[in-house]
């Protein structure tokens, strides 16, 4: 480890612009860890851009740093460093990044478990966010951590653990926590903002959505579908599905859900497990991955046809599952 931060520490010594890059569909982690990583960087004297390929989701848009980030990139320009954070792959940066020549070093900061390694430094850990790496790696280098750096890490952290309900929350959360209330973190208005701030049209696609709830007979799956029709019609976007697959999830008695949503000719399937079944397992039948309990895949069928595969994959996973106590 300790030499995982030795490298980090002479590469931000040598760099004089940075490039720190979000995964596409951007979430809290992605956002407050990228934010996070440009506050630590700009007060060591280097130049930062800021890129999310999907912009960033209205919801984390009141978080510092926020307007700094760039959706397209000026051409041509180089970095020294490119910091790519919460991205288990290189491809899960967006497919409009021409990576190539852009920087002279990659950092691969992720707590991912299927992340494949693609930095020149890969500082790649289990923890219950990219965050809390982040929130390591700057005790280490004893870095004192600023408001705008700890609002920013603690949004990544409550919204990766789910609000310490998942089972990633452990006493090490707690303590980074410690550390960002202590550094003034106002954790009831960041709770307000980031649990009860709903877009009238999340609350529409929501009740869409649960109208197309499908149950399997043995109730342990649960699946619902987004048509691009139903998005069109409560006026919503991709951020405004945020938590749907996780009230699936919520049903009693269901192990698996998923939500299937049409986007751009494409499906995008979102599994979530309750317990004994590793989703990322069959996201990446579908050539997806992500974590045991959230993973997602893109699929090119239609949705009917997307829907029985990944369906029909679930089943298996849940019947092969009842034989693994
Ligand atoms: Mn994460």
């Amino acid at each position: 480890m300790k030499e995982i931060f030795n490298a980090i520490k002479k590469a931000l010594k040598s760099a004089k612009i940075a490039l720190i890059v979000s995964h596409v569909d951007p979430d809290g982690d992605s956002i407050g860890s990228m934010n996070a990583m440009a506050f630590v960087l700009s007060a060591m004297g280097i130049k930062v851009d800021l890129y999310s390929q999907d912009g960033v989701p209205k919801i984390y848009r009141f978080l510092p740093g926020s307007d700094n980030v760039k959706q397209r990139l000026e051409q041509n320009k180089r970095y020294d460093l490119l910091v790519a954070v919460d991205a288990s792959d290189i491809k899960r940066l967006g497919d409009k990044l021409k990576v190539d020549g852009l920087a002279r070093m990659i950092i691969n900061i992720d707590h991912h478990p299927d992340n494949t390694q693609y930095g020149d430094i890969n500082y790649v850990q289990q923890s219950s966010s990219t965050a809390e790496l982040i929130y390591r790696m700057l005790k280490h280098f004893k870095i004192k951590i600023e408001e705008p750096v700890a609002e920013n890490l603690y949004v990544a952290l409550i919204t990766d653990t789910g609000n310490y309900r998942y089972e990633n929350t452990s006493v090490d959360t707690f303590i980074m926590a410690e550390d960002m209330l202590k550094a003034g973190v106002d954790t009831h208005a960041i709770s307000t903002r980031i649990y009860d701030t709903k877009s009238i049209a999340s609350i529409r696609i929501m009740a869409e959505a649960l109208a197309t709830l499908e149950i399997s007979p043995d109730r342990k799956a649960a699946w619902a579908v987004v048509t691009q029709a139903m998005m069109d019609k409560a006026g919503a976007k991709g951020e405004d599905l945020v938590g749907l697959v996780d009230q699936i999830r919520s049903i009693d008695g269901v192990e698996v859900a998923v939500l299937f949503r049409e986007d751009q000719g494409k499906v995008k399937v979102n599994l979530r497990s309750k317990s004994r079944v590793n989703v990322s397992d069959i996201a990446r039948r579908f050539k997806g991955g992500g974590h045991y309990r959230a993973a997602g895949a893109v699929l090119s069928d239609d949705i009917q046809t997307a829907k029985k595969k990944v369906i029909a994959e679930v089943l298996k996973f849940l019947k092969a599952s009842q034989y693994l106590v």
